[in-house]
């Protein structure tokens, strides 16, 4: 089965105040329609076709295969656009509970956290992702070059920001700190933020438990 373009969780025309009609029209519908079309034609007639997209992004890392690193570049986009569309929903919002005291308790508050987050996205140098990842036990904020990331290191994603200047340049022409700005005060989804350090919580908790079952 073909890898499909991931449907927009809003209409196109849902963040416009901050991201518009067009950019979406361009970013998921023609870049990010490429990515899928391009792994689907390189991996077709291979074994890796029959893999998750976590799976073929974790056989094709690190490749030295020129062949390898086409197909992982896509992959990882298709599995970076996807979460970026998951991260952002219209009217943005305020992290809550458990998620804005790991916030708080790692950066300061949310203030802090967001101008960090705002200057990693500035630094990353060319196209690529600014992050807010679980790594263990403690949250913290990196950035990766390209198609790279977090699941790779073992590290899990919480938030990504796309900072390939198809992301913000017919809205924000070259300013990216002003388009991650807006993005992180008035699109990020916290619930869905929020979510994703759940289950990795509950993830970790269950792994904890096994070692223990298993140790008795
Ligand atoms: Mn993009």
């Amino acid at each position: 089965m073909p890898f499909e373009l991931m449907e927009l969780p809003y209409a196109d025309d849902a963040l416009e105040a901050h991201m518009s009609a067009e950019t979406m029209r361009f970013h998921h519908d023609k870049h990010h329609r490429t990515y899928v079309e391009a792994l689907n034609k390189l991996i077709r007639a291979r074994p890796l076709a029959r893999l998750s997209l976590e799976d073929i992004i974790r056989e094709s890392a690190g490749s030295n295969s020129n062949e390898m690193r086409k197909i992982f570049n896509n992959a990882a986009q298709v599995w970076n656009h996807d979460f970026f569309w998951n991260c952002m929903r219209p009217g943005g919002g305020r992290p809550r509970g458990e998620l804005a005291r790991r916030i708080d308790s790692t950066f300061g508050d949310l203030d802090a956290f967001k101008k960090q987050f705002k200057e990693a996205a500035a630094e990353q140098f060319g196209s690529g992702w600014a992050w807010l990842v679980l790594d263990g036990e403690k949250i913290e904020i990196m950035t990766t070059p390209d198609a790279e990331l977090p699941l790779v290191d073992g590290r899990t994603a919480l938030l990504t920001c796309d900072v390939w200047e198809h992301a913000y340049y017919l809205d924000y022409r070259n300013q990216r700190p002003a388009f991650v700005e807006r993005f992180l005060d008035n699109l990020v989804n916290w619930e869905f933020v929020a979510s994703r350090l759940d289950s990795a919580a509950g993830e970790g908790r269950a792994g904890r438990q096994r070692t223990v079952r298993k140790r008795a």
